[in-house]
């Protein structure tokens, strides 16, 4: 399979299908909804954690990376989940936490018992004076990133959640155990990896850091490119047929050139984050700023572009467990719900990258209607519900930033069908169901052919069918155009048109190229004529070709 034609789905199991009532999702969940996912046409299943864990991270703290979390089933309930996506034709990808483990992991237990053996697994330094710990880093959670433990007198390392120290990946025990988990999965047939912030395992050096929160010292660091060819080498390399993403938190187009660079052997392509900080202030998340559609164009057209001349992949989406729901975020949830889900799809599945759709994305999930802080689960979200008031914002406006922002927004559970719970579960679900299920859901989606999800049907197929998706060139078309967000693609004799109106406002647009000869292959009105001048409907989205 040439991961360049193909599509991959990512599922959050904790809230997609829950098969015994206990109001968590679960594997045979996921068994369950396969025919979904191969009707929707996607190759691969990335799965995030289903480890042993303690889920204060929802199991991005992993404390044994080799067995399953009795909350998602068994060893039997995976392998016969990979038996039936083999079935079916689609792979497994799982989700490799390797920056850092749960405290609750027996090498971090050890450590703290005093092993040396196993203190040399994580990093634990001198505070630089009684009461302040090593450097002024600032955890991603939240607070400082290093915690004192009496014991030692000494601080150790958290660039997330207190409970998920990072691993020291500067000693080669460290990549020899991970390397041996990696293995351990592929042995079970498992094609495709995702590393979660991979980027992060390398740092530069413990200092202060003067100018910012500390990124700049463990980001994209020194070894970085020499561990992960080691751990390609080691393992998943072995393997030609297997896939491999790396999460990479604010990183440089230098380094993903590399990263993902067709003869690096490191990895086959890289997610990055900067399209998605259109919203944001700078690096800050927690504040409220219309989105800025001019810097979206040009961090994904330079990012597209850029990839393209070193020959290096990206992975192309909106969506994630990260993420607050795309439609909410970019489009409409009112009177153009359909058509801007639609158009967004196409932004996204029209590029030069592997796209991924996040469970719920293809059938237009909004963000939650949470209304008091007490629905949220997410560790983040609450951290910076405190965060946000200790620097004097009101319990209101705190809230309201939460709202907007909360990764509970991506997370809470699959809208399956109208019915109580959305049809996710028969127990009580582990965080609220949309109140929108009644009117969106998986099954209604199913029935309309005129559906989101038929929509991203016809995305996914397009890219097996057109080289020019999979394999062309981009250029930006009309860049400064305040509201058209337009490219071509353009491969051997095969041309692309990409043309969204990203807005709710009708716009008279100009092709600046020549557009003889192209022909609408999908849009997400029921017609349009292709001429040069052209008035854009609302969120209206043409996907137009021309061969020869
Ligand atoms: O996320 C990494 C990460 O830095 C973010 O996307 C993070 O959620 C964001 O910066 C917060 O504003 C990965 C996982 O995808 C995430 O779910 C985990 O919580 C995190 O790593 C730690 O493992």
């Amino acid at each position: 399979m040439d991961f360049r034609k193909c599509t991959v789905y990512q599922i959050y199991p904790k809230s997609f299908r829950d098969s015994n009532g206990d109001g968590l999702g679960d594997l045979k969940g996921v068994t369950q909804k396969l025919d979904y996912i191969k009707e929707l046409g996607a190759d691969y299943i990335w799965l995030t954690p289903f480890f042993v864990s303690p889920q204060k991270d929802n199991g991005y703290d992993v404390e044994d990376y080799y067995n399953i979390d009795p909350r998602y089933g068994t060893m039997e309930d995976f392998e016969e989940l990979a038996r039936e996506a083999d079935k079916r034709g689609i792979r497994l990808m799982l989700d490799m936490v390797f920056n850092h483990t749960s405290s609750r992991h027996e090498w971090f237990q050890k450590a703290l018992a005093g092993d040396e053996k196993y203190k040399n697994y994580y990093i634990f330094r001198k505070g630089k004076a009684p009461g302040v710990p090593p450097t002024n880093w600032v955890s991603k959670f939240g607070g400082n990133a290093w915690e004192y433990v009496p014991e030692f007198d000494e601080y150790y390392l958290h660039l997330f959640d207190v409970s998920q120290p990072d691993l020291n990946w500067d000693n080669p025990e460290v990549r020899r155990e991970v390397q041996k988990v990696v293995r351990f999965w592929m042995q079970k047939g498992v094609k495709g990896f995702r590393f979660d912030v991979i980027n992060l395992i390398s740092k530069e050096k413990f200092a202060d850091d003067e100018e910012g929160d500390g990124r700049r010292f463990y980001t994209d660091g020194p070894r970085i490119h020499e561990y992960l060819r080691e751990l390609n080498e080691e393992s998943f390399g072995q393997d030609a047929d297997i896939i491999t993403v790396g999460e990479m938190s604010s990183t440089t187009m230098e380094n993903c050139f590399r990263y993902a660079g067709s003869q690096s052997h490191e990895l086959s392509m890289v997610f990055s984050f900067h399209h998605l900080k259109v919203d944001f202030m700078g690096n800050e998340k927690w504040v409220l700023v219309p989105f800025d559609f001019a810097k979206l164009k040009k961090i994904l057209f330079d990012w597209q572009q850029g990839m393209a001349e070193h020959d290096a992949w990206n992975a192309v989406f909106w969506c994630n467990h990260d993420q607050p729901r795309v439609v909410s975020r970019f489009g409409n949830t009112e009177t153009y719900w359909k058509e801007s889900a639609k158009m967004l799809a196409t932004v996204i599945h029209c590029l030069r990258g592997t796209p991924y759709v996040y469970q719920g994305e293809e059938i237009g999930m909004t963000n939650v209607d949470f209304t008091k802080i007490g629905q949220f689960k997410d560790v983040e979200s609450l951290n910076y519900y405190q965060i946000l008031q200790d620097k004097g914002l009101s319990a209101s406006d705190a809230l309201r930033i939460i709202q907007i922002h909360s990764r509970d927004n991506g997370r809470t559970p699959m809208q399956w069908t109208g019915g109580e719970n959305g049809g996710f579960t028969e127990g009580t679900p582990w965080i609220g169901v949309n109140k929108n299920a009644e009117r969106i859901n998986a099954e209604s989606e199913l029935q309309d052919p005129d559906s989101i999800f038929h929509y991203y049907q016809k995305l996914i197929r397009l890219r097996k069918e057109y080289d020019v998706i999979a394999y062309g060139d981009i250029t930006p078309v009309d860049q400064g155009n305040p509201s058209v967000f337009a490219y071509r693609r353009s491969w051997q004799d095969e041309n692309l048109l990409a043309v969204c109106n990203f807005y709710g406002k009708p716009v008279t647009w100009t092709c600046p190229e020549d557009i003889k000869g192209y022909a609408r292959i999908l849009g997400n009105y029921p017609e349009a004529e292709v001429k040069e001048t052209m008035e854009l409907r609302p969120y209206e989205a043409l996907v137009l070709y021309r061969k020869g």
